[in-house]
């Protein structure tokens, strides 16, 4: 009988332990937790839809929220956001369980709806090595080289144009009004002592078919007018007969040079444009004078002074705006190919294209670098 109590009291006491165990592991049961790895800012076009869906611990029986500016829109497990307008939203994630909860804030900028038409840079020491853009830096057609462009614009980051003559068209998915002051922004990497400037041409799309196959006027910058300015400057460049050379250039202006191969910062084989199928192509437009000089006369730093106003990637104290890493821009300035001012109501097609043919030592070719386009009236 003693045997059988002790076994009868053993069985209570590993039952009530048991159960202590069982409310020990309810009343312990770790809050949720949202993985860090969680990517936390976008950046989206107009019109872009974008599956918000976090990964999240210890989510058993969790009740979700999601709000955009504090106002709760689902109580999905992930949420689609839709980009509607122009600017900085906040999207913040909240999970719940009888633990507790966590909360996880998104931050999406929001552009304008933009389209890249062309982009044909000149030679230059980032061209073809495109896998700083995701891609596998082979793109080989002007498709492909576009596709690049626009998914490097869309995220803010650079597109270089290469030496002088390289460009890029871009329009909005809207005419951009020529208003008051300044129109539009083209966003860029200038900073004090490093601007590479790139002149701006605008264009109506006059015969309606959403092309930019009309006329370009440029817009007049501080340099317009002046004796160093040269108008309808030409070089031709020619792809180089084996890999890792430089690329050779002759201009209009009896000159000629390279665009140097720089093997220990950019080792792809070619800088030549993969996508240009002609042996040699020339870009014309307009030149600025080179203002870059080797300040400590040693060729350890070289500076690029801004120009006054007018351009791209140029940090002017007149129209560079530090904020937003962008030049503004006046349609009120457009000449046209005789430097007359030409009244234009709005544009369609917006041209940036690298002013100056000049080499900073070391850094190799001065090259525009261009990160985006906003319309300034939204
Ligand atoms: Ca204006
Ligand atoms: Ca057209
Ligand atoms: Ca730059």
């Amino acid at each position: 009988m003693k045997r059988v109590l002790e076994i009868l009291f053993l069985s209570v006491i590993v039952a009530i332990s048991l159960s202590c165990n069982i409310d020990e592991e309810i009343t312990t049961a770790l809050p949720p937790r949202i993985l860090a790895d969680t990517k936390t800012s976008y950046r989206l076009k107009v019109g872009d839809e974008l599956r918000l869906a976090p990964n999240v611990e210890n989510d058993d029986e969790a009740s979700f929220s999601w709000s955009v500016e504090g106002r709760e829109v689902s109580t999905e497990r992930a949420y689609i956001f839709v980009a509607e307008s122009v600017g900085r939203v906040c999207v913040t994630f909240c999970v719940t369980t009888t633990s507790g909860e966590a909360k996880q804030d998104y931050t999406i900028d929001v552009i304008d709806s933009f389209k890249v038409y062309d982009y044909t840079p000149a030679p230059g020491q980032f061209i073809n090595e495109l896998k700083t853009g995701g891609f596998d830096g082979t793109e080989s057609t002007a498709e492909s080289a576009i596709a690049y462009a626009e998914r490097r614009l869309t995220d803010g980051n650079w597109v270089s144009l290469g030496g002088f003559g390289g460009y890029i068209i871009m329009g909005l998915d809207h005419s951009i009004a020529n208003g008051e002051g300044a129109d539009f922004a083209i966003m860029c990497n200038a900073f004090d002592g490093s601007s590479e400037p790139g002149v701006v041409w605008v264009m109506q799309d006059e015969n309606g078919d959403g092309e930019p196959n009309d006329i370009w006027y440029e817009l007049a910058g501080s340099e317009t007018g002046k004796v160093e300015t040269l108008q309808n400057y030409e070089v031709t460049y020619s792809r180089p007969s084996g890999v890792a050379m430089s690329v050779e250039w002759v201009d209009n202006q009896g000159n000629s040079g390279v665009i140097p191969y720089m093997k220990e910062f950019h080792s792809q084989e070619c800088y030549y444009p993969l996508w240009v199928t002609e042996d040699s192509y020339t870009l014309a437009g307009t030149l600025l004078k080179a203002r870059n000089y080797d300040s400590m006369g040693n060729g350890a730093m070289w500076v690029n002074p801004h120009y006054d106003w007018g351009y791209v990637d140029n940090a002017s104290p007149e129209d560079y705006v530090t904020a937003e890493r962008a030049n503004h821009l006046d349609i009120a300035n457009a000449v046209d190919s005789q430097g007359s001012a030409v009244e234009l109501e709005y544009v369609d097609f917006v041209k940036v294209q690298c002013a100056v043919n000049a080499k900073s030592g070391w850094l190799g070719e001065l090259s525009t670098e261009v990160c985006g386009i906003y319309d300034l009236n939204n």
